[in-house]
């Protein structure tokens, strides 16, 4: 299924080299939680032949290889620069960059308090389904999940429907910020059956100092920065970037609105 991964002129080579266009993941390159399509992929081929090209996803890598390459395929081959976990995990031409630590940041006993207020707190609801896995340990932040990050696509379907009803995150999120007001915590509902937790500023916007950190590695100064994402409204993952005075941002509808604005912004 998957192509793109090819030949691509150095970064300092493109035709427009001092453009880069960055992508969320979830719903503006792919549907949430499932591939990416072989007609997204040979656009970002051809994309990759004017500019640099990077996604910045919330998820880890594991879940970006599943969604945007195949097993035969490694999706860093397929992006100059990968941002995982908002950029906490980043590679760059396939070689792994700085990266950072939740725990080390929050320290153990801090994260212990958290987890077992959320499990107590779960530990409590009833919800249509309950599932498993409901907090994913990452390297940059932890996800958090009512029904269970284990939940089929039908189930988070149905979670979906059931939260925007009851507020199910919402009322997490607000009991969690009264707990711990002074912990310096963001919590961002991007997906469907989960939020992320991850200290104030380790945002998107977090992945924008590799990109300026470019200029001391190769010369390119990445000038213009577009980003498109679909959740770009206020309390969306996608809001800070998108809103940030160094990107110009692309708040786009689903994958094939993503295709539409970058052929006619790339004329492609
Ligand atoms: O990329 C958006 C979000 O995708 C997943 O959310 P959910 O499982 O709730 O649909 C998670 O990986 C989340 O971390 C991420 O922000």
């Amino acid at each position: 299924m998957a192509s793109g991964a090819g030949v691509y002129p150095p970064l300092e080579s493109r035709p427009v080299k001092n453009t880069i266009c960055l992508f969320d993941v979830d719903g503006t390159l792919t549907p949430a939680r499932q591939a990416v399509s072989p007609e997204m992929l040979q656009l970002l081929s051809q994309l990759r032949h004017q500019c640099a090209i990077g996604f910045v996803g919330g998820s880890d890598l594991a879940k970006q290889q599943e969604q945007l390459a195949t097993p035969s395929t490694t999706v860093t081959d397929l992006f100059d620069f990968c941002f995982a976990e908002n950029g906490l995990t980043a590679i760059r031409l396939g070689v792994p960059m700085a990266s950072n630590s939740f725990i080390q940041w929050l320290g153990e006993d801090k994260y212990q308090k958290l987890a077992n207020f959320v499990l107590g707190y779960m530990s409590k609801l009833t919800l249509p389904k309950k599932r498993g896995t409901f907090i994913e340990y990452r390297n940059g932040m932890v996800n958090i999940s009512p029904i269970g990050r284990s939940a089929s696509v039908e189930e988070r379907h149905e979670f979906e429907a059931y939260d925007k009803e009851h507020n199910i995150r919402k009322t997490l999120v607000a009991a969690l910020k009264k707990e711990f007001p002074d912990y310096g915590l963001t919590y961002s509902i991007g997906g469907q059956i989960s939020f992320d937790v991850f200290p104030t500023g380790w945002d998107k916007t977090y992945c924008l100092q590799h990109v300026e950190a470019e200029k001391s590695v190769s010369g390119v100064e990445y000038t213009t920065v577009h980003f498109f994402g679909d959740k770009c409204f206020e309390g969306g993952n996608d809001h800070e970037i998108f809103s940030d005075k160094r990107t110009i941002g692309h708040s786009v509808t689903g994958p094939d609105d993503t295709m539409k604005i970058v052929k006619e912004t790339f004329k492609l």
